[in-house]
């Protein structure tokens, strides 16, 4: 049966009625069912030894699309549709999107998922089915909001499995259950994804916003990601998920090695557990526990064969990100834990008096970063420049016991969301140019290089980006009743909300800009601001800096003489599907964090992959589309990543020295307070940031500020070199291979996995 009578058949039986006379809904529901089918038509990918991803986050975006285009059927079912008078793009607004994460490390997780079965490699996800997920974001007052993200619906990808086991916690013992998600690679086979949910889960708990009863773990523990941890009931609550997510994870990975036969003390020969950041730390002591009193190993096998099967990645240098759960708080929670981990301390203290490697420190709290070091065989950073910090500074007196565990997996993104789904027109025109090719070895991407001169190349990469910039502004138009100009540029920063991401010196540029507009030095061309970014509900001076975004975008809109030149929208709600739209349409991608803070970013990969030229620090993965692209390509700014770590080190760096010798920092850190400002904001709020900018600024806005500015105007003013900025957008494309999702989990596997 071809594909349009099958579909025709499963909208007859469930609806009575064939294509051409269904509603969008009944189309969508028709259609999820009949990717499912096509799914189970395909082999599950299999082999001796299978990678498990266990992570908190799981960004994974709609799939609907996505799916589509990977098993090969997107264009037979837009023409479908088209013929029956229906539009694809109109069915995939109605799915909703999974929240299942939060930042960067969610989606790499997902990016990862994608290029793993694509590479035809045995790996699954293992997570948790959080109901609401992160929150959903609103702003009231200028001020975001948070309320619950309802996106679980009667029929979705997710299959409920006939997996269930019991997780017995301190106090008390509950039942899971699995449920999975079918992730079908690239012209490849399919592996799972699968969430652990409590069977007892009761949404109906949650009160008003996001507000639940934290003791009641039998009913809540699978309904928030990231659940507030600033109280002792929040950190508890963290820990039970934690340790509901590896329960769980240790039964399925132990029964799968059952299943298949294979001896559980060559468990390293079939398995291999990669950990992402610290929340999935407690498999470790999970696993020896179940090994030696239910398998009869002795705690030294049973630490040896563990160790050698799992593999610690690291995203975050924060201190403040980093876990330490206090012993007490594991002990009220996993007391049968407790022997274990303190087994794991005295082994390693016994090794080692530094005390900066123990496990649990003096004041009695466990490093979970510790425990994945000592007792995993392979620690990796995210990006160069990170790993070599990790190596160098944060991490050096482990790097000193165990040089041959450290390794840079520089993190990547999967071009079929990213290029192929989000940007068909870029696609198709890299089709025409270069063939194929890029699809399935990303690397190719660089044939496009040979057309760095040629005129009608050139101009239809700025003809695309045009394309997609009035697609953005008629989304946002109905979205949040803003009308943009297409013809201005657009300069984008989405990402979390966090002071090392340094949105705040972003709002600062735009108050300076603002005021010099005022004083009648006005821009060639209009300018465009658009951010996205949630911030932790707990995290008040992230709730400022949002405040002061949504502050400039009303005084702007609202100003006359100055709105024709600039404008500034903070989108509601910023998520993948958003990130998809926005992404394509970009200009200026603003990568701007304080060097040596952000890990990697990925964001700064996704636009460069569409054409937009970054502006950043060199931090991260700048550092290396740097390095790829060449100075003429790119433009950076501010102190060094070795610069501001000596400032950390010899607690120097004064802010309010920059405010006093900069007449243009003053000005603009002065407006956050000035009469206008407070008149179409709250006191409160402006006033708290302003003074943490003036007293504390930890993460060193005030720095690079003034540099920061020149080099924005400078962008601007090139920008009106059509010729150049045309050819900088084809270097961006023609030198985005490496990053590419598939060429890390090749390195992953080459080095790491080995499957
Ligand atoms: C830490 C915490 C600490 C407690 C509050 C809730 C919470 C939630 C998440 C995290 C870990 C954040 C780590 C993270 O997302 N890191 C990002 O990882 C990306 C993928 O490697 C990388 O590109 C980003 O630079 C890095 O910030």
């Amino acid at each position: 049966m071809s594909l349009e009578q099958k579909w025709n058949a499963l909208t007859k039986k469930t609806y009575g009625t064939e294509i051409a006379k269904c509603s969008n809904e009944e189309l969508y529901y028709s259609l999820l069912e009949l990717t499912k089918e096509y799914i189970d038509g395909k082999t599950p990918v299999t082999g001796d030894k299978k990678v498990y991803y266990i992570s908190a986050e799981f960004l994974i975006g709609k799939l609907l699309s996505n799916n589509l285009i990977n098993l090969g059927l997107y264009e037979e079912v837009e023409s479908l549709l088209a013929k029956n008078g229906k539009s694809l793009a109109a069915l995939e607004e109605i799915e909703p999107e999974p929240s299942l994460g939060n930042g960067g490390l969610g989606r790499l997780a997902a990016c990862f998922l994608d290029s793993i079965a694509t590479l035809g490699l045995n790996g699954d996800g293992i997570g948790l089915n959080y109901h609401f997920g992160l929150f959903k974001q609103v702003f009231t007052n200028k001020l975001q909001t948070a309320e619950k993200n309802d996106w679980i619906e009667k029929q979705s990808w997710l299959r409920k499995t006939d997996v269930t086991f019991d997780v017995e916690f301190g106090d008390c013992t509950v039942k899971s259950r699995m449920y999975d998600i079918d992730v079908a690679g690239y012209e490849s086979g399919v592996n799972k994804l699968h969430l652990f949910d409590l069977e007892t889960v009761d949404e109906s708990i949650v009160k008003k916003g996001i507000n639940f009863d934290k003791e009641n773990v039998e009913k809540n523990l699978t309904l928030f990601l990231y659940p507030d941890d600033s109280d002792e009931a929040g950190n508890l609550l963290r820990i039970y998920q934690q340790y509901f997510m590896v329960s769980n994870a240790a039964r399925l990975i132990i029964a799968e090695m059952k299943e298949k036969g294979f001896d559980l003390r060559k468990l390293y020969d079939h398995a291999v557990i990669q950990i992402n950041d610290t929340h999935p730390t407690m498999v470790i002591p999970e696993l020896i526990r179940i090994l030696v009193f239910e398998e009869d190993f002795t705690m030294s096998e049973a630490i040896e064969v563990v160790s050698k099967t799992c593999a610690y990645t690291n995203h975050t240098i924060l201190a403040e990100a980093l876990e330490k759960w206090p012993l007490k708080y594991l002990n009220k929670v996993v007391p049968q834990l407790i022997p274990i981990i303190k087994e794991l301390h005295r082994r390693t203290a016994a090794k080692y008096a530094d005390p900066k490697v123990q496990i649990i420190d003096k004041d009695g709290r466990v490093h979970m970063a510790h425990i994945d070091i000592h007792y995993g065989f392979s620690v990796n950073g995210v990006a160069a420049i990170h790993t070599d910090i990790l190596k160098d500074t944060e991490l050096n007196h482990f790097y000193k016991l165990y040089p041959d565990k450290f390794n840079n997996k520089t993190n990547g993104i999967t071009f079929r969301r990213w290029l192929l789904s989000c940007n068909k027109e870029l696609s198709a025109l890299l089709t025409k140019t270069i063939g194929n090719g890029y699809k399935k070895d990303a690397d190719e991407l660089e044939k496009l290089l040979a057309y760095k001169e040629d005129a009608d190349i050139l101009n239809s990469l700025d003809a695309i980006k045009k394309q997609k910039k009035k697609e953005l502004a008629e989304y946002i138009e109905k979205k949040e009743g803003i009308v943009l100009d297409t013809e201005s540029i657009f300069d984008i920063q989405i990402k979390r909300l966090h002071e090392y991401k340094r949105q705040q010196m972003n709002a600062l540029y735009i108050i300076h800009k603002y005021l010099e507009i005022k004083a009648g030095k006005k821009p060639v061309r209009p300018l465009t601001f658009i951010f996205g970014a949630k911030a932790a509900p707990a995290y008040i001076i992230a709730q400022d800096i949002i405040h002061l975004i949504l502050v400039m975008q009303d005084i702007i809109a609202k100003d006359p003489a100055v709105s024709p030149y600039m404008k500034v929208v903070m989108v509601e709600n910023y998520n993948v599907s958003y990130a998809e739209k926005l992404i394509p349409a970009c200009d200026i991608s603003e990568q701007i964090s304080l060097a040596s803070k952000e890990a990697s970013g990925t964001g700064n990969m996704k636009f460069m992959l569409n054409g937009a030229v970054t502006l950043g620090t060199l931090d991260g993965a700048n550092v290396e589309i740097g390095e790829l692209v060449g100075e003429d390509n790119i433009y950076t700014f501010g102190k060094k990543s070795d610069e501001v770590i000596e400032h950390y080190a010899k607690a120097d760096y004064v802010s309010k020295d920059y405010y006093d010798k900069s007449p243009i920092i003053k000005e603009a850190v002065d407006f956050i307070i000035s009469k206008q400002a407070l008149k179409a904001g709250n006191k409160k709020n402006l006033q708290r940031l302003y003074n943490e900018l003036l007293n504390k600024d930890w993460f060193m806005t005030l720095l690079d500020l003034e540099e920061y500015i020149e080099v924005k105007d400078k962008m601007f003013a090139d920008y009106e070199d059509r010729e150049k900025w045309k050819r900088m957008m084809l270097v961006n494309v023609a030198k985005a291979g490496f990053f590419s999702s598939d060429r890390t989990i090749a390195e992953y596997n080459r080095d790491i996995w080995k499957l």
